[in-house]
């Protein structure tokens, strides 16, 4: 039996239900799938959800129940989801499963065995809301974005994985294997990461207990990633091994591009083929997500219609970049491209048939040099559909037919067969015209159906199919065939939507549900001495100069005015404002602060911000009439 090709989607954290972030990972591997089905290939689709840690330990014991039937809720908002979208996974792995317990505790012996694991003391510090050691630039970068009480100092018995080791193996591998990593501009940057040097891992923790333990010390419990990132092994069934392709975003290729292959590396095992890392959904310039409550859930969109979601999804998103989501865009793109260009051509294309063949297909006798044209432009927009397709570039495929599904309306507006018709003289030229047009509609149902399954299925029944048009394959398609049959019923294959009405629904429904984030803070610090406070010397100040510090996407350098003294200041609020945002903005300055440097600028003073742990900062601001140099107390 010959392999399987076998694509998997991130698994999914249980802190949230899914938004189309998640919603667009596992489209996209379901259009996959089915492509390679259409393809002649036996497919394995794998999706899950990622349910140990401490998010999750801590989000169930602020509701009293257990993390298990916390994740248990969670994973059937997910369940149901994928079943309503009708996705063809063939497994929903869930790291809470016995099979990967075993999985991972298994091949945690073996490494340990080999010695890639050992056990050793960390010391260093642990940023709190990353559930991760940092290394001492990343602690600065938090500390330049005042996010410095994040971070604790620990000091812990951990087991290490041997990650260092790696690192030439791993730049061999990607030196040896071009596409390992795609898009190419990802590959670049995972490259440079290990250029730059591989830290052995910790890949344990004794701080937490919702995980899986350590074989043989039960007090560790594995670090999730380490536990996370085995799932797409033990799922795999059979001769399924190693995954054809893997979906990831952007946030997690490190992980899937360093740690796994390293440790598959280590135990011995085939690296995947591919790793794709694809960029966000965008909500202006934010990355979706819960903690910023700006997410859109799945179910505003499908009211739509699934194919709907499907081919926005594919049509808009070049694979590897952002994207910014809007209502508008999204109606815009399905009225234009659905409701007018495919639904349009395809309605007027089969009552023609019907109204002047009586709905059969004619079979052309004579081609002149514009069906011609047509006709050829068919042949090669199908094998470059294919192509692009099979390199996982749908948004380059949909556009290469529907700039074809365009030329159709030229073609059809030239050759005015309404007025064809009214002479039997002219019955060539109009069987050329209405042939060439169903036969491009043929075509279109069958690239499009691993996009839009429902849509493509009934625009080949309404051409007289009453086949699965998902269960053929595009090898050995003849384009150019005749029709089998009579055309069926013509159905809208696409409502249009009214944009203005569903705009102003959306505003009234949207806004509350989603209005209040959950606070991501810590504990409140332990109590100083009114005295200790008073030591704290706060002025407020007027920004009269700011620009970006080179070579930082983080840091703004600023002169600002005290009233009695004027200051250079560096602030890591680069992320949140812009330099221009800031000038003549009245701020609260820690004025007695020692001076520090700051990528080489002596800053002398630090900004008051405030902010939760997963918010940007916002600047604490005085009241207008406030002057420069009043004493904050
Ligand atoms: O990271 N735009 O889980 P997660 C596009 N459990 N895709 C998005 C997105 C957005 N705005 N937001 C999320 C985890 N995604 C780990 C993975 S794998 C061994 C463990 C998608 O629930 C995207 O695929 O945070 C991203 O990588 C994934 O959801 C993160 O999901």
């Amino acid at each position: 039996m010959s392999k399987p090709f076998y694509v998997t989607t991130p698994i999914y954290y249980v802190n949230d239900r899914p938004h189309i972030g998640h919603t667009y990972t596992t489209v996209l591997a379901d259009v996959v799938a089915r492509f390679h089905r259409m393809r002649g290939e036996e497919v394995y689709f794998l999706t899950g959800t990622d349910e140990h840690g401490q998010k999750v330990e801590k989000a169930a014991a602020a509701r009293g129940i257990t993390p298990k039937a916390l994740a248990d809720e969670v994973v059937a908002n997910y369940t149901d989801l994928w079943q309503r979208m009708g996705m063809t996974h063939f497994r929903l792995i869930r790291t809470t499963d016995q099979d990967h317990k075993d999985q991972v505790q298994r091949l945690f012996k073996r490494l340990l065995d080999k010695g890639d694991i050992y056990k050793a003391t960390y010391k260093g510090l642990y940023s709190v809301s990353d559930e991760a050691y940092v290394t001492e630039l990343q602690a600065k970068e938090l500390q330049a974005q005042g996010l410095a009480h994040q971070l604790v100092e620990l000091e812990e018995e951990t087991y290490f994985f041997r990650l260092s080791a790696y690192q030439d193996r791993l730049l061999a591998y990607f030196e040896a294997h071009p596409t390992f990593v795609q898009p190419d501009f990802r590959f670049n940057e995972v490259k440079r990461f290990v250029e730059g040097g591989l830290q052995d891992l910790s890949i344990s923790r004794t701080s937490i207990s919702w995980g899986i333990p350590v074989p043989g010390d039960e007090k560790h419990v594995i670090y999730v990633w380490f536990d996370a990132l085995l799932n797409y092994l033990s799922a795999c069934p059979g001769n399924c091994w190693p995954p054809d392709l893997q979906l990831v975003g952007k946030d997690i290729l490190r992980f899937h591009a360093v740690y796994w292959p390293a440790f598959l590396m280590s135990a011995g095992l085939f690296l995947p083929e591919t790793i794709l890392a694809h960029g966000w959904w965008l909500m202006g310039d934010d990355k979706m997500s819960k903690s910023k409550g700006n997410v859109v859930r799945p179910d505003t969109l499908l009211r739509f219609g699934n194919d709907a979601l499907r081919f926005f999804f594919m049509r808009e998103m070049q694979v590897g970049h952002d994207r910014g989501f809007s209502y508008e865009g999204f109606m815009d793109r399905l009225n234009a491209d659905l409701a007018n260009g495919l639904g349009n051509l395809a309605s007027r294309t089969l009552s023609m048939i019907q109204r002047y063949r009586g709905g059969l297909v004619p079979m052309p006798s004579v081609l002149d040099e514009q069906d011609q044209e047509l006709a050829t432009r068919l042949l090669e927009v199908f094998p470059e559909y294919l192509e692009k397709a099979r390199a996982n570039d749908f948004h380059a495929a949909l556009d290469a037919l529907w700039s074809y599904l365009r030329a159709l309306d030229g073609y059809i507006v030239k050759a005015e067969p309404w007025k064809l018709a009214k002479d039997p003289a002219n019955d060539p030229k109009l069987d050329a015209v209405l042939a060439n047009l169903y036969r491009a509609l043929r075509a279109t149902a069958l690239l499009v159906a691993p996009v839009m399954p429902g849509l493509a299925q009934s625009l080949w029944e309404s051409l007289g199919h009453t086949d699965q048009v998902g269960a053929r394959t595009f090898h050995g398609f003849a384009l150019d065939g005749p029709a089998i049959g009579p055309i069926g019923e013509s159905k809208a294959l696409f409502q249009r939507i009214d944009k203005e009405k569903e705009m102003s629904e959306l505003e009234a429904a949207a806004a509350p549900v989603e209005a209040k984030p959950t606070l991501d803070v810590p504990e409140i610090r332990e109590t100083v001495d009114a005295e200790s406070f008073f030591k704290v010397d706060l002025r407020v100040g007027r920004i009269l100069e700011a620009e970006r510090v080179p070579k930082s996407d983080k840091l703004i350098k600023m002169k600002v005015d005290l009233g009695i003294e004027q200051r250079t200041i560096v602030g890591g609020i680069g992320k949140a404002y812009e330099p221009d945002q800031l000038l003549n903005r009245l701020v609260v300055v820690v004025a007695n602060l020692a001076p520090r440097k700051l990528m080489g600028i002596e800053s002398h003073g630090m900004l008051l911000a405030a902010s939760d742990n997963a918010s940007k900062p916002y600047l604490v601001a005085p009241p207008d009439d406030a002057q420069p140099g009043f004493l904050v107390k």
